[in-house]
């Protein structure tokens, strides 16, 4: 076993220590990679290993200016993603080490015209307050929205995890060999477990070439930290960290997995959409982290402070019946109930929406909370947005 690796977290120090007070301050470009703004397990894992990969391709001795990772949340939140926090402990890294929203915010002001971006498990637009002038790259695996043609590489398919297409991007530019990139393993591995259910849903041809290439590795280096490492057990205790919300404020919870869209009616209306993807049913929360009345209150403030046209939330539920999923939907007064209707309506034959309970917050008479169950439990979140944009589309209001 060689034992010159360059671990993942030597690749983050020399980042802080060494690159980051050349770059800020100078004309340097800052260039960063960053995921999907739900920073779920796959879009941190993307970040980090790309960034790591082209450090170690571009061979860091040469006084490279290297591509930082970005987790698009503030630091605060990481703490959330208690799986994340299991594999970067692993591998000994702390939150302290990594970088966040809040720091790009910092050095965003002192950067302003040359930050240059790759994008990972997303192909959207960056958001104005990223301070992005252009993009490099992408990996991804969700629905190619055609932007940034000319993106170098520009790699977007469906596949279950999209560590597995970075994996196999720079498996390949390293020569095809393990012997540098050993360290990162269990965030590779841990990206590629969870969204496939440890193989056994979602899976496509790249999540099987990577899992391949990672489980050689196991075997190969089997004399390092790696050989702890039990895949099945490993994908349990993952899995069971990233549902583990029981100490979670109701807040905690719809900031856990969130994502934000604006989308335009078709009289150019403006519709803000803020989508809560959680790890549990509604029931299991009103009875263990909050009672119904003030759960539904507390989302209520959520959907005011983030100015929200409507809140939905996407709840989950596993047991001897099966699989479950319910779509909750807290429209704000704003937006007409006959509106509402209508979004319910347009949706409702592609998601087998069932059983609505609508309900009325009791003190804010105006609230309604509708609750539906929502049979089509073969769409996630990446097949709900598009379906609720394209409703929207055909709304006026
Ligand atoms: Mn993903």
């Amino acid at each position: 076993m060689s034992t010159n690796i360059f671990t993942v977290r030597q690749f983050l120090e020399q980042l802080k220590n060494v690159h980051l007070p050349k770059i800020i301050g100078s004309t340097m470009n800052l260039n960063i990679v960053y995921g999907n703004e739900s920073a779920d397990f796959d879009s941190i894992t993307s970040a980090i290993s790309y960034a790591y990969f082209s450090y170690i391709h571009h061979g860091y001795q040469k006084g490279i200016n290297p591509i930082i990772p970005i987790i698009n949340i503030p630091r605060l939140e990481l703490k959330l993603r208690k799986d994340v926090m299991i594999a970067l402990d692993k591998m000994s890294i702390n939150e302290d080490t990594l970088f966040f929203m809040d720091d790009l915010d910092k050095w965003e002001d002192i950067h302003k015209g040359k930050v240059s971006a790759r994008l990972v498990d997303h192909n959207d637009q960056p958001k104005q307050q990223y301070g992005v002038d252009k993009v490099t790259g992408i990996i991804d695996h969700h629905f190619d929205q055609k932007n940034f043609l000319d993106a170098k590489p520009r790699i977007i398919r469906p596949t279950g995890s999209c560590t597995s297409l970075v994996f196999n991007y720079w498996y390949d530019m390293l020569g095809k060999s393990l012997e540098k990139i050993i360290d990162i393993i269990p965030l590779c591995l841990g990206g590629i477990l969870l969204d496939t259910s440890n193989l056994k849903h979602k899976v496509e041809d790249p999540d099987l070439e990577a899992m391949a290439h990672l489980k050689e590795g196991l075997i190969q280096y089997n004399e390092t930290s790696l050989s702890n490492i039990d895949i099945d057990s490993y994908y349990k205790e993952l899995n069971h960290a990233k549902k583990d919300i029981r100490d979670f404020s109701v807040k905690d919870i719809l900031c856990k997995d969130y994502k934000q869209f604006e989308f335009k009616t078709k009289n150019n209306v403006p519709i803000v959409i803020g989508v809560a993807s959680i790890v549990k049913s509604l029931d299991w929360l009103y009875k263990n982290i909050s009672p119904d009345s003030s759960f539904k209150k507390q989302c209520v403030e959520f959907r005011n402070e983030r100015k929200l046209t409507v809140l939905v939330l996407m709840t989950k539920k596993s047991d001897e019946n099966g699989f479950k999923r319910e779509l909750g939907i807290i429209p704000d007064p704003s937006f007409k109930p006959e509106n509402v209707n209508k979004l319910v309506d347009m949706i409702t034959g592609q998601l087998a929406l069932v059983n609505d309970t609508i309900s009325t917050m009791t003190d804010t008479e105006e609230d309604p909370y509708l609750v539906f169950d929502q049979q089509n439990v073969q769409a996630t979140r990446k097949q709900v947005v598009p379906f609720v944009k394209e409703a929207i589309e055909q709304l006026t209001v």
